[in-house]
């Protein structure tokens, strides 16, 4: 069952080299050398190891586009937040799968290879559940599997309307679980990818609730929104008497299986201590600034060495080199200094991609999945950089996950039919 594939150059845990073959099995790097021979599939470019997305909302894909008008009032994220609830009340299980497998693509054409879905449309509009309580989040497994994208399923627990036990809104019904229907989403079967726990936030459960989830599923990844609006810390101080994320760290035990996703507001002490605990900050950087959100004090982090990825969230727009550039033009922009994420060891865009990467690596052990950029001429961290500051998803030639090509020339082998079915779900949805 074994595959050899010839990487004419990849970026390997050591740095750049040339001609290296992987041998394959079952989808896992099983032994690295650097010798051709007959039997290895050549690969022409840059081979680079796939970025894992750490944060996604699927259907929130379609609403791209639709949220751009100016209302009455200032907008903001939290009359976006109300649009994005009228949304969600049409949406059907066929709508779900259809945009999610439409985003999974995007993702995989954009680089990424793996994708933590923060998945919360759990009900019926009316909150009820579906006859089959996981109906959902099957359609979550069955897009990842259809789109051949890795998975980490997040089922979403979410208890209430806001800090204090504030009571749900209409518009959130689909998203509610007792503690017993919550253990049931996590029973969800996820073949060949990963379940964890993702507590919505700490305005959406209570302390008791994000005990109770993080000490009954103690093993395996566990996501948080965190600290993304400032009425969410001024809210929090004025219910707790703490910053969201030191009254997170006193309530439960943080380590590196956790994932703060924004922690845009974060002070220092709080920076200090979420990269002493190994937690990694989970940035959006397109959808930060989509909604408005604000700056986390990235080298601040690095300082102290600091884990962080980044994840596209609403899927306004599908891009890993744009999420990594939009990271460090909002630095360049308030500092007024360039380069302000590179290190002099390495250039800035190969930094922030390793520094991204996570533990995902072309290793023995790994999982067989990678990006094969076209350097435009370029080669080494220029490749990487001329993909992240200028060519953006145009320089993804061919993406590999678990050793089989899913993207060939820039376009994933399903794109056509999914397309259509995806554009069947939306016009659907805007004339309900
Ligand atoms: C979400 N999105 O769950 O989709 C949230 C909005 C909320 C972002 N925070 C809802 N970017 O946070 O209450
Ligand atoms: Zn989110």
């Amino acid at each position: 069952m074994a595959s050899k594939l010839h990487l004419e150059t990849a970026l390997l845990p050591g740095g750049w080299a040339t001609d290296v073959v992987l041998t394959v099995e079952h989808g896992t790097i099983v032994a690295i050398g650097a010798s051709g021979g007959d039997a290895a599939e050549r690969i022409h470019g840059i081979s680079v190891p796939g970025l894992p997305n750490l944060h996604s909302h699927a259907f929130q894909r379609a609403m791209a586009g639709l949220t751009e008008r100016r209302g009455a009032a200032t907008d903001s994220f939290w009359t976006w937040r109300e649009q994005m609830y009228r949304f969600v009340d049409r949406l059907t299980p066929d709508d779900l799968e259809a945009i999610a497998a439409l985003a999974y693509i995007e993702m995989l054409e954009a680089g990424f290879t793996s994708v933590a879905e923060f998945h919360y449309l759990h009900h019926q509009p009316d909150g009820r559940p579906y006859d089959n309580i996981g109906e959902m989040s099957e359609r979550i497994v069955t897009a990842a599997d259809t789109a051949g994208i890795g998975l980490i399923l997040l089922p979403v627990f979410y208890r209430q309307g806001g800090f204090g036990g504030q009571p749900a809104t209409a518009g959130q019904r689909r998203f509610l679980n007792t503690r017993e229907s919550y253990a049931r989403l996590m029973e969800t079967r996820v073949p060949g990818g990963t379940i964890g726990i993702a507590p919505h936030s700490l305005r959406a459960v209570t302390l008791d609730d994000l005990t109770w989830a993080a000490t009954t599923f103690p093993k395996g990844p566990a996501h948080i929104h965190i600290s993304e609006q400032t009425r969410e810390v001024d809210d929090c101080l004025a219910a707790h008497g703490k910053r969201p994320i030191d009254l997170l760290m006193d309530t439960v035990e943080i380590d590196a299986r956790w994932f703060l996703i924004h922690a845009t507001h974060a002070d220092a002490g709080e920076i200090a201590r979420l990269a002493t605990a190994q937690a990694t900050v989970g940035l959006c950087p397109i959808t930060e600034a989509n909604l408005g959100d604000g700056l986390f004090d990235v080298p601040a982090l690095l300082a102290r060495n600091g884990r962080f990825g980044v994840g596209s969230d609403s899927n306004v727009r599908i891009s890993a080199a744009d999420e990594l550039r939009t990271l460090e033009y909002g630095q360049r922009l308030t500092r007024r200094e360039r380069n302000v994420l590179g290190d002099p060891t390495r250039s800035t865009g190969r930094r922030l991609f390793e520094a991204a990467l996570g533990p995902n690596a072309l290793a023995v052990g790994q999982g067989a999945d990678f990006v094969v950029l076209d350097g435009s001429g370029l080669g080494g961290d220029a490749a990487l950089d001329h993909w992240i500051f200028a060519a953006d998803n145009a320089a993804v030639r061919s993406v590999y996950c678990r050793g089989v090509p899913v993207v060939q020339q820039g376009r994933h082998k399903d794109r056509d039919g999914l397309l259509a079915k995806y554009r069947n779900a939306v016009s659907r949805l805007l004339s309900a």
